[in-house]
């Protein structure tokens, strides 16, 4: 298989550490956005995991909120888990605070540990998909193993 760009490498170097067997798939075509990588997996938009940064209003530290692609994250519901306002991070912070580029962004392999929130609609799938940080690279993971690898917390994050 060809080489894997910089960024994927990346992730899959974080994945190895996990011991688990996790491997990063480029594809051709792009997976830049949850219906973009839904069609090129050939998989539902509910089974792609949008890695979403959110930035706390009060702390100014960043949060990484792992979110089914068809669902949005509700603001008022992470504020009662993470116990503060949020504010939706802009492209740089994203950057900053995780090390890699939006569309890519992957849910492991930060530049630094981030508090990470998990919609529990991801877990009703035998296996979802998450970036891994380029916009055509992607990897495959049982929920399960998402909520260990992030050490991430389950919640509900649909808006009432
Ligand atoms: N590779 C795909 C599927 S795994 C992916 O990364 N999808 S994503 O949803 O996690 O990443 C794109 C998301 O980044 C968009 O849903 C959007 O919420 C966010 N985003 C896009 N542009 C910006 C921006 N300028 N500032 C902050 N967030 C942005």
């Amino acid at each position: 298989m060809a080489e894997l760009k910089k960024s994927a490498q990346r992730v899959q170097e974080a994945l190895h550490q996990f011991g688990l067997d996790l491997k990063v798939v480029e594809y051709p075509a792009s997976t830049r956005t949850a219906e973009e990588a839904a069609a090129s997996i050939g998989c539902s938009v509910g089974q792609i995991v949008k890695s979403l940064v959110f930035q706390g209003k009060a702390s100014l530290k960043p949060y990484l909120v792992l979110v089914s692609g068809q669902n949005r994250a509700d603001e008022k519901r992470l504020r009662v888990h993470a116990g503060e306002k949020f504010r939706r991070a802009d492209a740089d912070f994203v950057r900053t605070a995780t090390g890699f580029t939006i569309g890519g962004i992957p849910p492991v392999g930060h530049v630094q540990p981030l508090e990470t929130f998990i919609d529990e609609d991801l877990l009703q799938y035998g296996v979802v998909w998450a970036a891994a940080g380029t916009d055509h690279a992607v990897f495959a993971v049982t929920p399960h193993q998402l909520v260990a690898i992030t050490g991430g917390s389950v919640i509900c994050l649909k808006a009432e």
